[in-house]
């Protein structure tokens, strides 16, 4: 069977004279059989013209073809979620999970700064724990996960699953080479739940990281050069074709 990848991002203009920017609004990701590929479509463009962010006056919606034998399968971390009284401890429950993961010494206090980085970037900070550099070959752009859907997912929603979305990203950030782990808060202002995750720690939801109504949001991808070359870490989250079993 032939899969399709659709992908769409959308952005607004911000800003005057020199100040001029393009602001991201939405994006997403999908990989569907040739029956749901207008559903599929015409379902995106529908979410970037809805967006909570703002209206977009720039959609760019990409359709390709990919053969099934480039597809990897994966297994969906396994799902863990911590309550929390406020988006402070939200905040404090996530780095310190990160800090263990990362195993160096105060590296909960380079993250508020690492994490406001991240916040004008339409993809992630990709942060090498080895060297303290950043990788991204972009760093105003970061890097974007990309070539990923659920397994079996035929559904045609508009509107966003925030969810089903995070763990299939998640899944497939997961099992990049050298990746050690990540952190994610939405950007979406009413999206209030975040996560950590990595292939030992599973998929950590934390129910409260940010104040209702803050647009601010990202990820940070921890990598780490010991293990694998930035390339090919790159090369996989930019390009390998993944399909991720949530039912598993
Ligand atoms: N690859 C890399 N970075 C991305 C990607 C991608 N494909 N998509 C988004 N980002 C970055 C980008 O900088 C965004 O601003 C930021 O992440 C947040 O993206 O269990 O909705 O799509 O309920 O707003 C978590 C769900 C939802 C938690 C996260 O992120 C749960 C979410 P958003
Ligand atoms: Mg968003």
């Amino acid at each position: 069977m032939d899969y399709y990848s659709l992908k769409m991002r959308a952005s607004q203009q911000i800003g005057e004279g020199d100040q001029k920017r393009e602001q991201h609004i939405s994006g997403a990701e999908r990989i569907v059989s040739r029956e749901a590929v207008e559903a599929v479509c015409s379902a995106m463009a529908s979410r970037a013209l809805t967006h909570s962010k703002g209206d977009p006056d720039f959609i760019n919606i990409k359709i390709e073809k990919v053969c099934e034998k480039d597809i990897q399968i994966l297994k969906a971390l396994p799902v863990t979620r911590v309550d929390v009284d406020s988006w402070q401890q939200g905040l404090d429950e996530a780095f310190e999970l990160i800090d263990k993961a990362a195993e160096l010494k105060d590296f909960r206090k380079k993250l508020p700064e690492l994490l406001r980085e991240t916040f004008p970037m339409r993809g992630a900070m990709l942060y090498d724990i080895a060297t303290g550099e950043r990788l991204e070959p972009d760093h105003e752009r970061g890097v974007r996960a990309t070539y990923m859907d659920a397994l079996r997912s035929s559904d045609v929603d508009s509107q966003k699953n925030h969810f089903n979305e995070a763990i299939v990203l998640a899944t497939k950030v997961a099992n990049a080479p050298g990746m050690v782990a990540e952190l994610c808060i939405s950007d979406d202002p009413e999206y209030v739940t975040g996560y950590v995750a990595s292939k030992e720690l599973g998929y950590v939801r934390i129910m409260k990281m940010k104040e209702v109504g803050d647009e601010n949001g990202g990820r940070i991808f921890l990598f780490d050069s010991r293990k694998a070359k930035a390339e090919e870490c790159i090369e996989y989250l930019q390009k390998k074709k993944v399909l991720v079993d949530t039912q598993l």
